[in-house]
C-alpha cells in the first residue's frame, strides 16, 4: 500500500514536474504525440460500390486525411456521385420511374446507430443530405415522397430539374415497350453508390444513395433507403452495404446480416460471401439477379462477394486508393 502510493506519487509528481517545466510549445507536442498514437491505433478507410466510387472516395479521402469524422467523409463522398449529373443510377442524373419521374433513396448510419432516410424523393440534388438532416434535426428514420420533399425545402436545400433531356429519350422508348424488369447490373450499367469509412478515431459511418431501378412502378422503394437493407453500421462490429436488386436485398436483411455474421466472428469478406450465399438460396430464378455486398470492419479490413461477375468496389487507405473487383458465384449467361 505504502508501495502504491509512493509510486503513484512518483507518476503524478512527473507529470505535475512536466507540466511546470515545459513551455506550452513542448506540452502542445506531447499531447498531439499522444493523440497520433491513439490514431495509429485505427487505419483509416473508406471502400464504395462501384467504380463512380474512386471520385466518390477521393471526396470522402479529403475528410478522413484531415482528420475528419467518418460520417462527413461518407456524405461529402457520395454527394460527389450525386452531383455528377452523368451518372445514370444516381443522383438527379438518375433513370425515372415508369412515369418519367426521377425519385431519390438514400440513408445515411452513424457510430452511435443514429440513422436518417429518404425514400422516393424528387427534384433534390443531395439525397444524402436530406437524410442526415432527417437524422439530425427530426425525431424520425425516414420520410418519404412529397414529406420528405417539404422537408428539404424547409431545411434550404435547392430544388433541381430533372430529368434531362438524354434521360427522357431513354424513357420515351423504353415506354415503347415497357418491359418491367431489372435490367443486367454489372460494371458497365450499374445503380447506387453505397460507401462505409472507418476513421482515425475507430469509427464507423456509411451511406447509400440511388435513383434506384430504372423505369420501376411509381412509389417503387429500393434497399437502398432501407436501415438494414441497403446499409447497417454497428460500430461495435463492422458496417456493410448493398447494391444490386432491392427486392432480394430486403428479404433478407441484407446489410444487417453481413453485420450480424461479422459478429459472429467471420471476416468482412466471407460475411459478404455467406450474405450472397443465403440470396441465392431463397431464390429459385436468379435471371438478371445481381447484388453485391460491401463490408468494413472495425480494424479497417474489407471484403466484397456478388452473386454476378462484374461488381467493383472502390478503396482508399494510406492515401492510395484503388479499384479492386469482387468474388462472385456465377458469370453472366
Ligand atoms: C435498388 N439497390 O433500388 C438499388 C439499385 C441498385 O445496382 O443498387 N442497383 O434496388
Amino acid at each position: 500500500m505504502q508501495d502504491l502510493k509512493r509510486r503513484t506519487f512518483f507518476k503524478l509528481g512527473l507529470a505535475g514536474a512536466a507540466l511546470s517545466i515545459f513551455k506550452p510549445s513542448k506540452a502542445a507536442e506531447l499531447i498531439e504525440e499522444s493523440a497520433n498514437i491513439k490514431r495509429m491505433a485505427f487505419r483509416p478507410t473508406v471502400v464504395s460500390t462501384w467504380e463512380h466510387g474512386i471520385a466518390a472516395n477521393e471526396g470522402a479521402w479529403k475528410i478522413l486525411s484531415a482528420n475528419g469524422k467518418a460520417l462527413d467523409a461518407v456524405e461529402a463522398g457520395v454527394r460527389v456521385t450525386e452531383s455528377d449529373l452523368t451518372n445514370r443510377s444516381v443522383g438527379a442524373g438518375g433513370r425515372p420511374d415508369a412515369e418519367g419521374h426521377v425519385t431519390l433513396d438514400a440513408c445515411i448510419m452513424d457510430e452511435e446507430s443514429r440513422c436518417g432516410a429518404v425514400a422516393y424523393l424528387e427534384g433534390i440534388g443531395h439525397p444524402i443530405s436530406v437524410a442526415r438532416a432527417v437524422m439530425e434535426k427530426t425525431p424520425h428514420v425516414m420520410l418519404v415522397g412529397e414529406g420528405a420533399r417539404d422537408f428539404a425545402l424547409d431545411q434550404g436545400f435547392e430544388k433541381v430539374k430533372t430529368p434531362l433531356k438524354e434521360v427522357k429519350k431513354d424513357w420515351k422508348e423504353w415506354k415503347k415497350e415497357k418491359k418491367q424488369e431489372q435490367s443486367r447490373i454489372n460494371n458497365e450499367n450499374h445503380d447506387t453508390i453505397g460507401m462505409l469509412a472507418l476513421d482515425q478515431f475507430g469509427n464507423l459511418s456509411g451511406a447509400c444513395t440511388t435513383s434506384g431501378w430504372a423505369y420501376k412502378m411509381p412509389g417503387r422503394v429500393g434497399d437502398s433507403p432501407i436501415i438494414g437493407a441497403g446499409l447497417f453500421v454497428d460500430n461495435e462490429i463492422g458496417a456493410a452495404c448493398a447494391t444490386g436488386m432491392g427486392e432480394a436485398i430486403i428479404r433478407i436483411a441484407g446489410s444487417h446480416t453481413v453485420v450480424e455474421l461479422m459478429r459472429q466472428g467471420h471476416s468482412p469478406q466471407i460475411a459478404c460471401e455467406l450474405a450472397v450465399d443465403r440470396i441465392i438460396k431463397k431464390h429459385k430464378d436468379l435471371t438478371n439477379l445481381q447484388v453485391g455486398f460491401v463490408a468494413l470492419n472495425k480494424s479497417g479490413d474489407y471484403g466484397a462477394y456478388s452473386v454476378y461477375k462484374g461488381f467493383n468496389v472502390a478503396v482508399n487507405r494510406d492515401e492510395v486508393g484503388k479499384l479492386e473487383d469482387a468474388g462472385y458465384v456465377k458469370e453472366w449467361e
